[in-house]
């Protein structure tokens, strides 16, 4: 017996003793899908030629080898791949559509064609497509888009939201898979308003005009993310919370709750449990806000850990978790591997805990046992566990991925740098 094989061993006898069966939870999470986004490997620019992020977001840093087109963001997706077990979803955005060489279109010209190659893609990799609309990153989101003034501006951005509803209906066609289209805005202000209704109104109006789209809900989900603030847009943000958690309610569309959308102390963690009791389905992006929205890479940490035990105590068949971070600082390979590993084992920990007996303390008002139980859950073998995990899917364990990366930036990452400067 290896000495890896032996501290699972003892860790499922451990967990055992516990109430908890080890095998049915590895069983589980092998089959929870996490929707991993394509941005983190080009810091959000995309190859429609925007060159930078708006929109009141932002990647910091210059870490060598960012992805410049589609190959090699291809090529790094399927490197992250192999470092990252269990089941996954790929999460598009509109501007990382594929052209010929000099071919320009628009954000409201886009088609299905434009994302054969990465269809293409996801079938190789036994990957669904989730897809965004990108409503920034263009001339005519520097303003404003779908709550603009400029009736020109403001449809222009319902059509690219309308195309991107079909182009998600070929991916789950194509694909025999749904497919989630997420809207997020970059609208707002950053001095305080005269009028905070009309550009609430006109964006209302657009959604609405944007769902009279024929289009096969069985296939395609469409939600809606919030957020609290962005830079340049501190003072106002008109897709707010209560906008859109009221618009989802009343279009049975899904709300998205990012988890670095809200005031500091108030944690995504706590809402699962009340949106799932109005919807059937919620969606997730699982970030890592530090004091502000700053889609640091997601860690194994406290919020992560709630969100998972969230997840897993409501119905995680109910829940489209996905990652939404952008950290240009570090090996961004690495960057995918940390925060989607992290969500794993944060959801590893939640499978492994005895829920029925927690419930059951907090039921009976037995708070003392519930925290003893809690903190000794916090010492389980789950390292040991997870490592099985890694090694029964074919993926390198915590000593062993990083080398990975590291090899992959000195054959791969590094020649681009010397590429650019030619
Ligand atoms: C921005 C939102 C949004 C973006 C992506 C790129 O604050 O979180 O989800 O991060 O669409
Ligand atoms: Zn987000």
């Amino acid at each position: 017996m290896t000495v890896s094989s032996e501290k699972f061993r003892l860790a499922a006898a451990d967990y055992a003793l516990l109430g908890v069966d080890v095998e049915a939870a590895l069983n589980t999470l092998a089959g929870i899908p996490i929707s991993i986004h394509c941005w983190q490997g080009d810091d959000v620019i995309g190859f429609d030629g925007a060159g930078a992020v708006s929109g009141g977001i932002q990647a910091t840093g210059n870490y060598p080898g960012r992805a410049r087109n589609f190959a090699q963001l291809k090529q790094d997706i399927e490197t992250a791949l192999h470092l990252l077990p269990g089941k996954h979803r790929l999460n598009l955005h509109a501007s990382y559509a594929v052209f010929e060489p000099g071919q320009k279109v628009d954000r409201d010209q886009l088609k299905p064609e434009h994302f054969q190659p990465w269809i293409a893609f996801a079938k190789e990799n036994g990957l669904a497509l989730d897809f965004n609309p990108t409503l920034f990153g263009h001339p005519l989101a520097e303003a404003a888009t779908l709550s603009s003034e400029d009736e020109a501006i403001r449809q222009f951005w319902i059509r690219h939201c309308q195309t991107c509803i079909k182009i998600a209906e070929a991916f789950a066609d194509q694909l025999e898979d749904t497919s989630l289209v997420n809207i997020w805005i970059p609208d707002g202000l950053k001095d305080i308003p005269a009028d905070r209704t009309s550009p609430r109104a006109r964006l209302k109006a657009s959604l609405d005009q944007i769902l009279a789209l024929d289009y096969d809900r069985s296939k395609v989900k469409i939600a809606v993310e919030s957020k609290v603030f962005g830079i340049g847009i501190e003072s106002y943000t008109v897709g707010s919370h209560e906008f859109y958690m009221n618009y989802a309610a009343q279009n049975q569309l899904l709300c998205l709750l990012d988890s670095g959308h809200y005031h500091p102390t108030e944690m995504i963690s706590d809402k699962i449990s009340s949106m799932l009791l109005f919807s059937d389905e919620l969606a997730l992006h699982i970030s890592r806000p530090v004091r502000w929205d700053s889609d640091h890479v997601v860690l194994y940490d406290d919020e992560t850990r709630q969100i998972a035990q969230e997840i897993i105590r409501n119905d995680v068949r109910r829940i489209r978790i996905a990652t939404d971070y952008f950290d240009a600082s570090i090996n961004r390979i690495a960057a995918w591997a940390i925060g989607v590993r992290s969500v794993r084992k944060a959801l590893l920990n939640a499978l492994l805990m005895p829920q029925a007996t927690l419930a059951e303390l907090q039921r009976q008002r037995r708070f003392t046992e519930l925290m003893a139980l809690q903190e000794q859950l916090k010492m389980a073998p789950l390292g040991a566990v997870w490592e099985t995990f890694c090694q029964r899917q074919g993926v390198p364990g915590e000593q062993e991925w990083l080398r990975v990366v590291q090899d992959y930036e000195r054959r791969v990452l590094a020649k681009r740098e010397e590429e650019e400067q030619g």
